[in-house]
């Protein structure tokens, strides 16, 4: 009897489990997946692509990476500081916003914060009275580009750090960037957690700091240490072939929509050092760092470090220039200028990531040119804002003898897969969608050449 009881609870034991593990399966959990999307502010930040960084502050003075807190702000004097020239090369170049770093590791601060006198305030440029967040915020709501600031946890300079009290100050520094200089689009809070002057180490609060960010600018996506962007893992700014935006996440490994942001500097310093004058990253370089960043499904936070006389370097505006250049040519190269598409295709060759269409797997979508182009970049997008759901797809175009051959074939798309393809050339392709967590909602198709 007690053998039976226990055989029979044995059973119901084995099939709740199995029930449970076929309700949290991999399909199960893909279905889940697909249905997760962005929040608005994670949608728009997504849509931006492109964000500048600009590391400038006590460092650029001393040369250095990272400033150990005991930095003099006599040495901050830059001679010609133009935010204006900054955002509007940056805005010609087509980035969408500027982070800047108002406190970076030695915290030395690029606003008379009232709560140190380690700040712009006690330097020699403009006697004391310039404000380079200010100058900065103004620039980007001027040219229209978002403003983001990068406040770094880590302070080495703060007697309070390692204390309670480094939590309030944190917040009233925090505060004070997100109530004085308008909307802030971004906040950047890196992960580095050393010690402070004492010795000591800070336990974060982030749960607090987040709270008053979403308090004082709603429409701000934190970054990195917050919710909604994660980084990418490296700073060789190269993301993944398979990058999905919806992750496991925090210690119940809740699945949530947490993009990938890829940031690279166009130097190989963060802060500008003038014997890297040399060593700028050329337009064709930046361009591979578009394919392996916004082509793999992220945002590229590129870094460009104003110098010691307070203005972005002439190597780096050329290479900007060069960057937006290849970029302007790629996209008129369009294969689809001179073919304008009908019905199904006309919906995602129309320049328009508004008009989608809806794909099953194994669905196949044609495309027929007025006559025959060569190209060797695709560029595929699907609508997020209904989620991400392609795992593999692939292009083919028609042989002579009306056959087809695979020309290109990739697995995620999310928000913009960028592929390089053989030079080819052909007038009619077909899309396939191989497999998709559900129907694919497919926004924008290209075929271009990339130099
Ligand atoms: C890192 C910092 O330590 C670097 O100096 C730089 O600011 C980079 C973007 O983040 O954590």
């Amino acid at each position: 009897m007690i053998l039976q009881r226990t055989t029979h609870l044995l059973t119901i034991f084995l099939a709740a489990i199995a029930l449970l593990s076929s309700c949290n399966g991999p399909e199960q959990t893909e279905r889940k997946a697909a249905h997760i999307t962005p929040s608005e502010r994670q949608f728009n930040w997504q849509r931006q692509e492109l964000t500048a960084f600009l590391h400038f502050g006590i460092n650029t003075f001393y040369g250095r990476e990272w400033g150990n807190g005991a930095e003099d702000p006599a040495r901050f004097n830059p001679s010609e500081l133009d935010a204006d020239q900054w955002i509007s090369t940056l805005a010609q170049s087509g980035f969408k916003c500027a982070i800047l770093t108002c406190k970076h590791h030695d915290g030395f601060c690029l606003w008379p914060s009232a709560y140190t006198g380690h700040s712009v305030k006690n330097s020699p440029w403009k006697e004391g009275n310039g404000d380079v967040v200010k100058e900065v915020a103004d620039a980007c709501h001027r040219h229209g580009i978002g403003f983001g600031v990068y406040l770094s946890p880590w302070d080495r300079n703060s007697s309070l750090y390692g204390t309670d009290e480094y939590n309030d100050y944190f917040v009233n520094q925090l505060t004070e960037l997100l109530t004085n200089y308008g909307d802030v689009a971004e906040v950047w809070l890196d992960g580095a957690c050393g010690e402070g002057p004492n010795g000591r180490v800070q336990e974060y609060d982030f749960e607090r700091w987040y709270a008053v960010v979403r308090e004082l600018q709603p429409d701000a996506v934190i970054a990195i240490m917050g919710p909604d962007v994660r980084w990418v893992g490296t700073e060789n700014c190269i993301g993944r072939a398979t990058e999905w935006s919806v992750v496991p996440t925090g210690a119940d490994e809740t699945l949530a929509w947490y993009p990938v942001e890829v940031d690279v500097s166009i130097r190989p310093g963060w802060f500008y050092h003038e014997d890297e004058d040399d060593s700028v990253k050329s337009p064709e370089q930046l361009m591979d760092i578009y394919f392996t960043s916004v082509g793999m499904n992220g945002v590229l936070l590129l870094n460009i470090p104003p110098d010691t006389r307070g203005l972005l370097a002439d190597a780096d505006i050329e290479s900007l220039k060069g960057f937006k250049a290849l970029r302007d040519e790629m996209a008129s190269s369009s294969i689809f200028r001179d073919s304008p598409q009908r019905g199904r295709a006309r919906k995602v060759t129309d320049g328009n990531y508004d008009t989608h269409i809806v794909m099953k797997p194994d669905q196949e979508l044609v495309f027929s040119l007025d006559e025959e182009k060569t190209f060797n970049a695709l560029c595929i997008q699907e609508d997020i804002r209904f989620g991400q759901r392609v795992k593999s797809f692939a292009l083919d175009v028609q042989l002579p003898d009306g056959s087809w051959a695979e020309v290109a074939s990739g697995t995620t798309i999310g928000h913009k897969r960028l592929l390089h393809l053989d030079e080819t050339t052909a007038s009619k392709l077909r899309l396939r969608i191989i497999e998709s967590r559900a129907n694919a909602i497919i926004s924008e198709v290209d075929l271009t050449i990339c130099q």
